[in-house]
């Protein structure tokens, strides 16, 4: 009660902030963009995680005024940088309200002028799980405004290959889990040369996440996979990093 009080006052006071994580182009290790974090900036507690306040964020489902105000401000922010530069946002199932969703979007693309090729949608399949028919549609109106749909956290769900049966995504977010385990001969690079081969099949880009060595950034770019993410080359950072980030890049 206590805490769920305190979240709709952050919310109503906007004490929130996105972090950017840089996405790279696998070949020559360009930006390709970034991926939007949301931090509470909590008055007395600092910068809060995610993991911390999303779960009750969606049980309140608080998350629909926030998740607007985060794509609101990712599209802002992305409208301001290079043309070649995407930024992907991060949906809640919660945020899957007919109407509400396809508006957020809209209005996100049109109060800041952002071509809607440059917004990637990251969803995961506990988005599919529930509802699937109507989630279907919206994700399919959402692609037809010309916004790009991710399948995020790839391989570690129950069912990720029978939805990309059911949905045209444009790229698939291989799960760190993967790579993280890349070394140990138990499958994971098999699975990751896998989902590259599902990739160039089904006409889908194919992330890494959770890079964090060179030796793993290796065998990715030797396995074809077309972008990177991960600690390897920059954290989460505030907007003003990343515009540093952008300068070098140049
Ligand atoms: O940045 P961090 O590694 O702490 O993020 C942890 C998780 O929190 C991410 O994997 C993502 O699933 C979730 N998350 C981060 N930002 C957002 C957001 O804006 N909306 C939603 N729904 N989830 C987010
Ligand atoms: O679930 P989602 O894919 O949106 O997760 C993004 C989260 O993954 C971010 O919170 C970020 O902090 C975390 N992350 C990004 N890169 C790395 C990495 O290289 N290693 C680890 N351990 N976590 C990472
Ligand atoms: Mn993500
Ligand atoms: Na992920």
């Amino acid at each position: 009660q206590h805490r769920e009080g305190e979240l709709r006052h952050a919310v109503e006071q906007q004490q929130f902030e996105l972090f950017y994580q840089p996405l790279l182009h696998a070949g020559a290790g360009h930006l390709a963009g970034f991926e939007a974090l949301l931090r509470w900036r909590h008055p007395e507690r600092g910068h809060v995680p995610p993991a911390e306040f999303i779960p009750l964020a969606e049980e309140t489902a608080l998350i629909r005024p926030l998740g607007a105000w985060v794509l609101e401000q990712a599209c802002r922010e992305a409208a301001r940088w290079p043309g070649s530069l995407k930024v992907a946002v991060n949906l809640s199932p919660v945020q899957f309200v007919q109407g509400e969703l396809l508006d957020g979007v809209r209005h996100a693309l049109d109060a800041s002028g952002l071509d809607a090729a440059r917004l990637e949608l990251e969803i995961t399949e506990s988005v599919l799980l529930r509802n699937s028919d109507e989630t279907l549609l919206l994700l399919r109106q959402m692609q037809a405004l010309g916004v790009q749909i991710s399948m995020d956290d790839f391989g570690t769900g129950y069912s990720s290959l029978s939805y990309l049966r059911s949905f045209p995504f444009n790229k698939i977010k291989i799960d760190r889990a993967f790579v993280r385990t890349l070394a140990d001969g138990k499958g994971s690079l098999e699975i990751i040369r896998a989902a590259v081969g599902l990739g160039r099949a089904l006409n889908m880009k194919v992330l890494a996440e959770g890079v964090e060595t060179p030796a793993e950034l290796a065998t990715l770019r030797a396995e074809g996979c077309d972008e990177v993410q991960g600690f390897l080359f920059s954290r989460p950072v505030p907007s003003a990093e990343a515009w540093r980030l952008i300068a070098r890049d140049q």
